[in-house]
């Protein structure tokens, strides 16, 4: 049983605000309902940014200051399926350009997935996925002399509260090198009638999403959830620019983990807080890059304006 997993949620139900880290969504059954969610009418937020890569990636490329004739490697922390990123692939590659896709994942499956795909779409485009912490890698490839281009796109920076943001940034300002550039896709605050439905889908594919963390501590830690007992509930407010996930006990009611030697008390009404996405604008992610050597250098955005794509470049202060 993963010893993490059980020192986090006994950590988050005993707080004083219940809380569980989303990064527990993603198992199997997460990882699909993500999928969908991603297909989903209200998530614009994939469309956007496929937009950016499928209709600007000239601009993208200029914007990154790539050059045919210098080789460089394209990194992508948690690359997923590639699909956003197999356009700016093929643009580069229509264009002789000389680089090394390396995509960094947790998941060993993606990578083989991903690599079969590459290989079978685009087949001279070279890729080496690195399997393993992003950090780890990047450590690694600080050590080589060519120019290295790290994506980290799909707002997945969103879904670190603030101070834990900065520590990432921090994080990967040190391993990269003076001149090597960030693409960082977030997305744009903007009012809550677009943003609450993308957390709140008519089809109800984001509460099972939510539910499925207390499925999760069901089966993996003997826990009792009432899953009929629970509500989805996602926050926002444009001024905040955060949007915040809960799931509301619906009763008072006692859930019991087993594993843990535990029970758990809920009053009517009280939230467990599940997923933070926040929202960015130039200021918020200023002051998120902070006093780091990471500086904003460019940005684009879908034609609906809703996500940007910033270009982020480690200059010598
Ligand atoms: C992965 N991440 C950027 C998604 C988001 O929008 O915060 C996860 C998600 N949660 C609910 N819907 C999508």
């Amino acid at each position: 049983m993963n010893t993490n997993f059980k020192k986090d949620i006994d950590l988050g139900l005993s707080a004083p605000h219940k809380t569980l880290p989303s990064k527990y969504f993603y198992d199997k059954i997460g990882d699909a309902l993500f999928v969908e969610i991603m297909n989903m009418p209200e998530y614009y937020l994939t469309e956007a940014e496929f937009d950016i890569f499928k209709n600007q990636n000239q601009e993208l490329i200029k914007a990154l200051q790539l050059e045919p004739s210098t080789f460089f490697e394209l990194v992508e922390l948690g690359a997923g399926d590639g699909t956003k990123t197999k356009q700016l692939l093929k643009a580069l590659d229509d264009q002789n350009y000389n680089f090394e896709y390396v995509p960094i994942d947790i998941s060993e499956h993606a990578l083989l997935n991903l690599k079969s795909s590459v290989a079978s779409e685009l087949p001279n485009v070279k890729i080496r996925p690195k399997q393993g912490d992003y950090f780890n890698v990047l450590a690694d490839l600080k050590k080589t002399e060519h120019p290295i281009i790290v994506l980290f796109l799909g707002s997945n920076i969103g879904n670190l509260p603030d101070s834990r943001a900065k520590e990432f940034i921090h994080k990967l300002n040190d391993n990269l090198k003076i001149g090597d550039r960030v693409l960082l896709g977030v997305d744009l605050i903007k009012s809550k009638d677009i943003v609450l439905p993308a957390y709140n889908d008519a089809q109800g594919i984001t509460k099972r999403f939510n539910l499925n963390l207390l499925t999760r501590i069901n089966t993996e830690l003997g826990a009792d959830f009432d899953l009929n007992s629970f509500e989805h509930k996602p926050e926002y407010t444009e001024e905040e620019g955060i949007a915040r996930s809960f799931l509301v006990s619906t009763k008072n009611q006692t859930v019991t983990v087993r594993s843990l030697n535990k029970s758990f008390h809920f009053t009517e009404g009280e939230k467990i807080h599940t997923e933070t996405s926040r929202k960015y604008n130039d200021r918020i992610l200023e002051d998120i890059l902070g006093q780091s050597s990471l500086k904003i250098c460019d940005r684009l955005t879908d034609s609906k304006q809703l996500f940007a794509d910033y270009v982020l470049e480690k200059k010598n202060r």
